[in-house]
């Protein structure tokens, strides 16, 4: 893999080895935290390894955090994490099997833990959501928790995106006074890899669009007034940059406490064309006086040490 020396003292890109993707940027017990999807042929996507760091430059391995051993009805195509801490449980939600129509096995399944190095367990026995439902494949979930303690779940593939709210112990989800389960959000250009903050009492919804297994995969955002939007197209704020690295998408956001915003991804190394060749990288997310985001200048160096405990 190509590896450049970055800066020293700087994190550099990626931040840490091997094919990773979909990151998952967290922070828990003190610590900032990444959970990827391992980036290998679908048959081969069997676990989730996880990172830790205190400082964003020096990254802790945490292999096979879950493991479809442990789910029995998980076969391949572990993809794309989210987590969330609520009481004493850590919830971690993915995609598995890469359904491909409604009676196929597989969709968005939960796991919990006790610590978010695992070891996860089955929550369900079963998926959370297996079938397609306003087009929406059902991979890429991410959680969402809101100032009032709703919990949202916003997925979603093959361009069509989501929005559902878990009921208190994530068994299951809460039908909307329509009775309706599911409500559909998508936003012009989305195609999966859906990411939700909130600053200033602004909704912040991020998405991929573009290809994952092309250079010209992308980030772009939209803000709303409530989690379910409307959510007017803004603008792309991560893409290649063909002289850096190629294909940089489907992320996460990260405050640390510091007040500095970071935005974790995957991109493909120059020269690379395999289409599971991704790393995970870390650059800064900064905003203009009115709150919209800048474009994401992709570096090789990273980002400086930011103690989580200074
Ligand atoms: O890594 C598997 C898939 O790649 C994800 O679920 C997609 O969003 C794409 O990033």
């Amino acid at each position: 893999m190509f590896l450049a020396s970055p800066q020293s003292g700087r994190s550099g890109n990626p931040i840490v080895p091997g094919w990773y993707a979909d990151p998952e940027a967290r922070i828990f017990e003190g610590e900032y935290w990444i959970f990827p999807t391992y980036s290998a042929p679908y048959n081969d996507q069997l676990f989730f390894d996880a990172f830790s760091s205190k400082d964003l430059v020096s990254w802790t391995k945490h292999p096979r955090i879950l493991d479809v051993d442990h789910i029995t009805w998980a076969k391949r195509a572990v993809w794309a994490p989210t987590i969330v801490q609520k009481g004493e449980w850590y919830y971690l939600l993915f995609g598995a099997n890469d359904i491909q129509n409604d009676p196929q096995l597989g969709g968005l399944g939960v796991a919990r833990a006790k610590h978010p190095a695992g070891p996860f367990e089955d929550h369900l026995g079963k998926p959370l959501v297996d079938k397609f439902h306003n087009g929406a494949q059902p991979i890429d979930p991410f959680v969402f928790a809101d100032d009032d303690g709703t919990h949202y779940l916003i997925y979603g593939g093959w361009k069509h995106c989501n929005v559902a709210k878990l009921n208190a112990d994530f068994t299951g989800l809460v039908p909307f006074a329509d009775g309706s389960a599911f409500k559909e959000i998508t936003p012009e250009g989305y195609v999966e890899g859906s990411w939700m903050f909130k600053k200033d009492g602004k909704y912040y919804f991020m998405w991929s669009e573009g290809g994952w297994t092309g250079p010209n995969y992308a980030v772009a955002y939209a803000i709303g007034t409530s989690p379910f939007g409307p959510f007017v197209r803004a603008g792309k704020i991560l893409s290649q940059d063909p002289k850096v690295a190629t294909g940089a998408g489907h992320h996460s956001v990260l405050r640390a406490p510091s007040g500095k915003w970071y935005i974790v991804y995957h991109r493909r190394p120059l020269g690379e064309t395999d289409r599971n060749h991704r790393v995970v990288c870390i650059d800064e997310m900064r905003f203009d006086a009115n709150g919209a985001i800048l474009p994401v200048v992709i570096t090789i160096d990273g980002v400086a040490p930011d103690l989580i405990r200074p």
